[in-house]
């Protein structure tokens, strides 16, 4: 497992205040229980397990007139997550969010941002979900944050979470690219181009298979030792066949294979230095099948291959 040298460090982000219902803020000691640090270990990986972030409980807010619910506990806890990414990457190693609901990435992705600013390094984000998470609060059909955090990161919104990681957008909409769409809003649609974002949806993956889908989203990723590339996997990507413990499942995600590949995909690059995992909800999984789910692909995700891999040929580049 030699692309990952760097020690990785579990952080706990147990909230569910951006989300439509409760039970992410379960989500870290579900992948507890599924023996997440203790699969990473068995990788070779050295793994300290912070434990769990603080922050505001769920308060159940109506929308305000800033259009979303629960914005100053969203604001808190996405500070605390900035603030423990920030300072992991700043120690050289590799932070692992155990969420919680997808308004953390605003979080995270911002202190991964802020640290590829500060050392010069290029961020490419890969953001695998069902959903976008494009919605502006004027757009959201909603008003919940786990729906707005891509437009947030590229400086629209409030400035309570576009600006959290100081002035001016963290990111760049053509830094993203996103994975396994098939449920996008109306007026979300037109925000995706308006960000400039790199889409491959369901539809693409059947047309183009997974390989190629992740070969053109992975492109030039492998030669470039200056990229970080950030992974933030929203559990509502998969299939709810095989991921039912999710609030916002949607039908026709990719199934175990296609899944497993495109972990293993990433896993070639080398490049993987800071990962969420989110939208996990033990209150509506099977005996915490798709938090076991979650680690067998994070196994793969960081190196574990049923052979022995022999450097990828020049055509798979
Ligand atoms: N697009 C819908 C909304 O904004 O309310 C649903 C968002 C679900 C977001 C899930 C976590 O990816
Ligand atoms: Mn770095
Ligand atoms: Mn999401
Ligand atoms: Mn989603």
């Amino acid at each position: 497992n030699a692309p990952f040298p760097r020690p990785v460090t579990l952080i706990g982000v147990p909230t569910d205040v951006g989300a439509a219902r409760l039970g992410a803020a379960m989500g870290p000691d579900a992948l507890r229980v599924a023996q997440l640090g203790p699969a990473l270990e068995r990788l070779g990986l050295e793994v300290e397990d912070l434990g769990n972030l603080h922050g505001p409980p769920n308060p159940r807010g109506e929308r305000t007139a800033e259009g979303l619910r629960n914005l100053a506990e969203c604001e808190a806890w996405n500070r605390s997550t900035h603030d423990a990414v920030f300072a992991q990457l700043q120690a050289g190693r590799l932070p692992v969010m155990l969420g919680g609901d997808h308004n953390l990435a605003i979080g995270s992705i911002s202190a991964v941002a802020r640290h590829c600013r500060d050392t010069g390094k290029r961020l490419r984000v890969l953001w695998l979900d069902a959903h976008s998470d494009s919605n502006t609060p004027e757009i959201s059909p909603s008003g919940n944050v786990h729906g707005v955090p891509v437009a947030s990161l590229c400086g629209l919104g409030p400035p309570a979470l576009a600006a959290l990681g100081g002035p001016g957008p963290a990111l760049r909409g053509a830094q993203m690219c996103q994975i396994g769409l098939r449920s996008v809003d109306a007026a979300e649609k037109r925000m995706i181009h308006e960000l400039g974002l790199e889409v491959y949806d369901m539809r693409a993956i059947d047309e183009l298979g997974m390989r190629e889908v992740m070969r053109r989203a992975l492109a030039g990723l492998e030669d470039d030792d200056g990229a970080h590339l950030h992974l933030s996997f929203d559990v509502d990507f998969l299939d709810p066949e095989i991921a039912p413990g999710t609030g916002t499942t949607v039908r026709g995600g990719p199934n175990y294979r296609e899944a497993q590949l495109c972990v293993e995909m990433i896993a070639d690059t080398g490049r993987l230095a800071s990962l969420d995992i989110v939208e996990l909800n033990p209150a509506l999984d099977i005996r915490n099948q798709t938090a076991e789910l979650v680690v067998d692909l994070v196994e793969s995700l960081f190196g574990k291959s049923t052979l022995v891999r022999a450097p990828a040929p020049a055509g798979r580049r």
